[in-house]
């Protein structure tokens, strides 16, 4: 099948109805309304107030009290002492804003609205609403460009003269504070967050039609009698450019100085130089009787409730294409990471303030980049990164009086704020984020190979393994370990009965700078530089605790081996050995992937993954340990159970780390890789009985397509970009790939 086309018979009710458009700065909710459209809009640097210092001063004094508490097992005493001397001050850190709605009032009287279709062509990036009204059909064709960095709509009718409405942005008069014409067909709107230091926006509405007229009416641009007309939104604020006003005016002015075929076409090229790049086919139960014909009909909603009863490969298809496309819409060299919700939100004050939640949830988001093709949509979360340095190295004195490295907690935001986020005591004292992203800078470097990334980069490396070079301290064995921390989010039974959440030295912690360390020794290796400090890695390593097996078969996540109070709790952080790491193998750790097994198990049995989120983990989770069926089953659970109408991951509410988790899995059913070793269908699900995926990437800069049938390897080319050589799993057996030449591929027929 090919599917790339969301559909549906009605419009949105709802934000979780309505279809989103990006071009990775500006994004847009269409809900395809006909009287009065709404589209609700971002930019994603649009955040609530100014930078802060927030560490607490009174939070070396708590951290060794703290410390001493921990180690004499005063774990509640250790929390409050820790919640009121080493929380950030004041609490919580920015968060992100809508910037508004745009609305577009129709004239097309009060006949019958008839015919009406509305869908999001995954391939053009292209949101279209159709309708007949009175006997004439109305098209609303919607797209975000990157090239034009506008939001554009064309609006055409079947009949001439017929297209007539105003269109405006509102929805927000509790920060705007100005809105006047600023040419005779365009309006400009200005606003900023409330704060001197804070973020200051402005945003253009412009038209111009074939046929009839357009002026601006008070508020908004009005259109009348025309046969078609253009709408060019846009919006610029003061944290990217110091004339974002003028800037904001010119992108949409000069947007319309070109055709809307012209703009279209720069888009649509724009957009598939990175959407094509991948091409994923699946066959099998759940697509018969289905032609290329007949796929139009296919609703989107109808098959998401449908798929709770019956098979459909090709959803499973489309949430692997919906992810690539929300990657290309949501996260562009240039832009803001990702967020919880991507960039599209529209809530004052949404959920966890649609931050940067760090201890899973924006990693997460950045899971299916790599191996999707999409390795420059990785680098925004590098610069967010960089600010994170800047100010975690601040935090690192100021709090734990450490003079080496960064530090950053569970959350962060624009600005790159490192204190710890809020009084939450399951999460918010976490020393390890900074440690967690600095791997994604390597492994842009191990799938891409680029060396000269990986100097400018390197400083993130390093400055993250610093720190704990000297925030680590010795537990009773002589091992090195955190303290204090916890095990993200979870909560442990004392013997006693008691509840405890701080502890030292949670598993993940140490498999984290396992991970860390290795890499920064590899990068000092590469990059011939800093002999002495890989020196310092190479003497702490062996000292980190490694995975060890708990008393039910698990692996134990905390470093004594208590019960968890909530046994099928959301995160499953003791498994980051597993996935994202690939610290436990069934190759190589047979016994630590058995107990993996065993805490999948334990944690699913007593109603696990009930976040998307979660369950998207817990997806990746079972292809890393080769379980193809567990895969298919937990893909099919996130989409009956996690996926709302408009293909978004459902929390609940809408977060859409899951909708990259679930794509990150479909992706590692096919192809898991380390680097020098690649494996071609590692997991491929009975059900995907036949198919072809084209344009994987590996690690070690190799592009990868295979195609199967009745379950077996058909063919697969494996292409390098730089010398390469990799030993390539088969489902069969193993085989040897010896100095590819660059540009070079390698082929084998099943
Ligand atoms: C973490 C998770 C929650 C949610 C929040 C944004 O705190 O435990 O489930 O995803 O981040």
């Amino acid at each position: 099948m090919k599917e790339h086309l969301l559909s549906y018979t009605h419009p949105a009710e709802n934000f979780s109805e309505a279809l989103p458009l990006g071009n990775g700065r500006l994004g847009a909710m269409v809900y395809g309304r006909t009287g009065r459209e709404r589209i609700s809009l971002n930019e994603d640097s649009v955040w609530s107030g100014g930078p802060r210092s927030r560490v607490n001063p009174d939070a070396q004094e708590g951290l060794r009290e703290v410390r001493e508490l921990l180690k004499k097992g005063k774990i509640s005493q250790a929390e409050q002492t820790a919640m009121a001397k080493m929380a950030g001050v004041p609490e919580g850190s920015r968060h992100y804003m809508p910037l508004g709605d745009l609305s577009l009032l129709m004239d097309h009287g009060d006949g019958e609205i008839t015919q009406y279709r509305r869908t999001l062509d995954l391939e053009t990036a292209t949101a279209r609403i159709t309708y007949a009204a009175g006997g004439v059909t109305f098209t609303r064709e919607i797209l975000a460009s990157h090239p034009a960095q506008v939001l554009l709509l064309r609006l055409s009718a079947s009949e001439p003269g017929r297209v007539s409405f105003s269109c405006g942005l509102g929805g927000r008069d509790d920060y705007y504070d100005n809105c006047r014409p600023c040419a005779e067909n365009g309006i400009l709107y200005t606003g900023g967050t409330g704060s001197a230091d804070g973020i200051f926006f402005a945003a253009a509405v412009y038209a111009v039609s074939k046929g009839g007229s357009v002026r601006t009416v008070g508020g908004e641009v009005r259109v009348e009698g025309a046969e078609e007309a253009l709408v060019a939104v846009s919006a610029r604020t003061s944290f990217y450019l110091e004339d974002y006003r003028q800037q904001a005016m010119a992108d949409a002015r000069d947007a319309l100085k070109q055709s809307w075929e012209d703009l279209y076409g720069a888009h649509v090229a724009d957009y598939q130089s990175l959407y094509r790049r991948v091409g994923l086919s699946l066959q099998g139960p759940g697509q018969e009787g289905d032609t290329n014909a007949g796929k139009e009909a296919l609703l989107t909603d109808e098959r998401l409730k449908a798929v709770k009863d019956r098979d459909d490969i090709g959803l499973m298809e489309l949430y692997y294409n919906f992810g690539r496309y929300l990657m290309i819409s949501g996260s562009r060299p240039g832009t803001q990471p990702l967020n919880l919700q991507g960039i599209w939100n529209e809530d004052m004050w949404p959920a966890w303030g649609s931050r940067f939640t760090v201890n899973i949830n924006t990693e997460m988001n950045y899971w299916p980049a790599e191996s999707g093709n999409l390795s420059e949509c990785h680098l925004p979360l590098f610069d967010l990164l960089q600010r994170v340095c800047e100010n975690g190295r601040k935090t690192a004195r100021e709090m734990y009086g450490i003079e080496r490295g960064f530090v950053c907690h569970h959350n962060t935001d624009i600005w790159g704020d490192t204190a710890p986020q809020d009084k939450w005591i399951p999460a918010t004292i976490w020393p390890m984020s900074g440690a967690w992203l600095a791997l994604h800078v390597f492994e842009h470097y191990e799938y891409t190979q680029d060396l000269g990334f990986l100097k400018a980069h390197y400083p993130l490396i390093k400055e993250a393994a610093a720190f704990f070079t000297e925030f680590l301290t010795e537990d009773d064995k002589g091992r090195l370990v955190t303290n204090p921390s916890v095990s993200p989010e979870n909560t442990y039974r004392l013997p006693g009965g008691a509840e405890g959440k701080m502890c030292i030295g949670p598993s993940m912690d140490s498999q984290i700078l396992t991970c860390l360390f290795r890499d920064a020794i590899r990068a000092t290796e590469l990059l011939g530089t800093d002999a002495d400090f890989a020196d310092t890695l190479r003497e702490l390593l062996p000292r980190l605790p490694q995975p060890e097996i708990g008393k039910y078969g698990q692996i134990k996540e905390w470093a004594e081996d208590y019960d968890e109070v909530e046994i099928g709790h959301r995160h499953i952080s003791q498994l980051f050995a597993l996935y994202p790491a690939d610290l436990i193998t069934p190759g190589e750790t047979p016994e630590l992937a058995a107990a993996a097994r065993a805490t999948l198990e334990r944690r699913l049995s007593h109603g696990g993954g009930h976040t998307g989120w979660s369950r998207a983990w817990i997806a990746n989770m079972w292809a890393r340990l080769g379980d193809a069926e567990k895969v298919y089953e937990n893909l099919r659970t996130l989409l009956s159970a996690s996926t709302l109408p408009n293909l978004f991951d459902n929390h609940p509410p809408f977060q859409i780390d899951g909708n990259f988790g679930g794509a990150a899995a479909i992706a590692e059913a096919l192809l898991q890789c380390t680097v020098g070793q690649i494996r071609l269908l590692p997991a491929l699900p009975a059900k995907w009985e036949s198919g072809e995926v084209t344009g994987l990437r590996a690690k070690g800069a190799f592009t990868v397509d295979i195609a199967w049938e009745k379950g077996k390897l058909r063919k697969a080319r494996i292409t390098a970009d730089v010398p390469g050589t990799a030993k390539v799993v088969l489902p069969g057996g193993e085989m040897q790939i010896r100095d590819l030449s660059a540009g070079e591929c390698w082929e084998i027929t099943g």
